[in-house]
Order: structure tokens, then sequence, then C-alpha cells
């Protein structure tokens, strides 16, 4: 039988519509939308009526009261997830939250000590790794092809204007790291396994930011491999890649390169081969933007089969403890000019 889950989702900004189109989508795999809730009424009736959701809220509390939910996903800014999750752990409800997790590694260590104490699923949405491209690079790393990887260069380089949709990031008090910085680690984690070694330099190249807005980082993964992963909102070179992370990496016998325009080129016993990665174009996504919806769909179906499975999600609060404490050992690095052993 099809487990039904009753969903609510917190938060409905910006990034909010993926997780809805999402949400909507999985119906025949047992999600139910039951719920929104935004502290702005106009935000929180006006998504409602467009996803033909039956409840709205402006209080989460009063949602977890008066609804029965199985899920709640969080899909507002890091300020806010502790006060959110803890308030779903009093209600016994699994809890998904948005990156970052946190804006400090204490409030991350809460938000999973709660959740472990309820005895409760905790995912973070981290989609990245669930990006088509991405996972064609995993697959052909893990096929053998060009053996264990020692070298990788990972980056996000962009200089697409980011701050129209998300204007929040003028005041970030730490900008790039945490929320472009987190995904890029994740992906270095997802692609060459743990690290146990940063070294970082941060830059704030726009005036008009508050924080980082470049950052530079030297990783050392317990494989010995060694990656340099790169977030940037501040390239004026084009082409203009954003969405894509391009990756390189090179391993004994070969080496696989992504180049703009989804496209991969995989070099096996000094013969080249190039590839296009076909990205599925859902019915509700929009270019530029598609192959990260669709990474979204993709998470959020992880998320939902593993909560019902009654598995850890790839993406748990545990495993995003360890991406986390990278970014934060990035920036004692560049704080204090020494590499630093991230602290999971
Ligand atoms: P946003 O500011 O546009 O939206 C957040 C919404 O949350 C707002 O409408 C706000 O009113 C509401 N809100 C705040 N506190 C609330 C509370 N206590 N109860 C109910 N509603 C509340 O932000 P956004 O751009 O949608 O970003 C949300 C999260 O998504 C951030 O953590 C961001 O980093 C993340 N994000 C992820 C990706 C990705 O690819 N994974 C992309 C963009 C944004
Ligand atoms: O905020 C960023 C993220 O998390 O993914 C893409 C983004 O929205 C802009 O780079």
């Amino acid at each position: 039988m099809n487990q039904r889950v009753a969903i609510g989702v917190i938060g409905c900004g910006f990034f909010s519509r993926n997780h809805l189109n999402s949400w909507k989508d999985l119906a025949p795999e047992g999600a139910d939308l039951v719920a929104v809730c935004d502290i702005d009424p106009a935000k929180a009736k006006t998504t409602a009526e467009a996803f033909g959701v039956p409840h709205w809220y402006t209080d989460a509390a009063t949602m977890f009261r008066e609804r029965n939910l199985g899920l709640v996903d969080i899909v507002t800014r890091m300020d806010t997830h502790l006060q959110l999750a803890e308030m779903a752990y009093r209600h016994h409800v699994p809890a998904i939250v948005q990156k970052p997790f946190a804006p400090t590694i204490a409030a991350v260590r809460k938000i999973i000590d709660g959740a472990e104490k309820a005895g409760l699923f905790l995912a973070v949405h981290e989609n990245f790794r669930f990006q088509t491209p991405l996972q064609k690079v995993e697959q052909v790393l893990r096929s053998g092809a060009i053996g264990a990887p020692s070298w990788a260069r990972i980056s996000f380089r962009t200089g697409y204007d980011v701050y129209k949709g998300q204007p929040y990031f003028y005041d970030e008090e730490r900008f790039v790291i945490l929320d472009l910085g987190v995904h890029v680690v994740d992906v270095a984690r997802f692609l060459l396994g743990e690290v146990e070694r940063v070294s970082c330099e941060t830059q704030r190249r726009n005036p008009k930011v508050k924080a980082e807005d470049t950052a530079t980082m030297l990783l050392r993964h317990t494989s010995g491999a060694v990656s340099i992963v790169e977030a940037t909102y501040e390239t004026k070179k084009l082409p203009d890649t954003f969405p894509e992370t391009m990756v390189e990496i090179e391993g004994p016998l070969g080496a696989i390169v992504t180049k703009p325009g989804y496209r991969i080129e995989v070099t096996v016993d000094g013969k080249m081969e190039e590839g296009e990665i076909a990205i599925p174009m859902l019915h509700w996504a929009k270019e530029p933007w598609h192959m990260i919806e669709e990474s979204v769909y993709k998470t959020c179906a992880h998320l939902l089969e593993s909560l019902k499975a009654g598995r850890e999600a790839a993406t748990s609060g545990r495993d995003n403890l360890k991406t986390y404490a990278i970014c934060e050992a990035a920036y004692e690095s560049a704080a204090t000019g020494r590499s630093v052993r991230p602290a999971a």
C-alpha cells in the first residue's frame, strides 16, 4: 500500500515554489501537501491558492497544532531553522531544513541533537549532489574508468545577478561560503570522500555586500586526494556558466572534465570522448534554473522515499554536519591564515 505523508511547508519565499512544485509532482509517491505557512499572510494565502493547498497559516505553532503532519519542509532562511525544527520535534514531526543548515555550528548541533533525542528523521535539503550533471560525473567515477581520483577542481563561478531574487545576500554576515560554498564542498565530499584538512582564502570583491563573495578553498581528503573548491558571485568571465558547478577530476588512468553547456569530456588511456548531458525540463521549470529545479524534485523524492522506508537520507543532519564543519574550518582558515581540521 502506498503510504501517504501529510506535508507542511514553512516559508513561501523565492525558492519555495521549487519545493511546492516538487511535492505536488510527488503525489503519486505519497506526498500530500496539506498546509503552507509564512509570517507574511499575503504570501501564505497566494501560495496556498496557486498550489491548491487546502490550509494556510501565518504561525507555524498553529499549523503544527491543527494539522497532523507526517513531515515538515522548512524553506525559510537559516536564522529560523533551529526554532522551527525544535517546534517540529515538540509535535513529533520529522523535518527537512533548507541549506545552509543554521548560522553557526552550535545551532547545527542543537538541531541534530533535538532530532536524535526525539528519534525523528532529519535531513538537509542539499540538492547539488542530486543534480543530473554531477550524478553523471559520479557515475563515471564509480565505474573505475579513471581509477581512484587523486586531484580535482570543483568550482561555481558566476556573475549572474543572484541578488535580484535573493536581495538578503547584501546583508549576510557570512556570505558565499555559507550560501554557495556549502553546496560545492558537499559535491567535493560526494565525489572524493571525507576531508581532513582545509585551507581557505576569502575576498569581498563587490563593495555592495557586507561579507565575502569569493572563496578559494584547498581540501585534503582522507583518501589522499586534493581538491580546489571555488565559489564566487563576482566573476566577469564569459560564458557565464550559472548555475553549473564545473568539475575537473584526475585519476591514474584518466580524467573527467565538465564543460559549459552541460558537456562532459572523459579521457581514459589517452583517448578523450565528449558527450552531452541531457537535463530533463520539468513542466514547471524555467531556464537557466531548470537544472537546479530538477535537482530539487530529485532531492524531495529521495527524502520522501528515505522517510517512508525508515532510512537515513544521504543528506541527513549528521551527514550535512560534515559539510558544514568543512565550511566552518574554511572560515577559521581564512581568519587565521592556517590550515584547519574540520570538527564534525
Ligand atoms: P526568502 O527570504 O525569499 O523566503 C523565506 C520566507 O520565509 C519569507 O517569505 C519569510 O516571510 C518566511 N519566514 C521567515 N520566518 C518565518 C517563520 N518563522 N515562519 C514562517 N515563515 C517564515 O528566502 P529564499 O530565497 O526562499 O531562501 C530560503 C532558503 O532556501 C534559504 O535557506 C536559502 O539559502 C535556500 N535556498 C536554497 C537554494 C538551493 O538550491 N538549495 C536556492 C535558493 C535558496
Ligand atoms: O543561493 C544559491 C543556492 O543555494 O543555489 C543557487 C542559489 O540560489 C544562487 O546561486
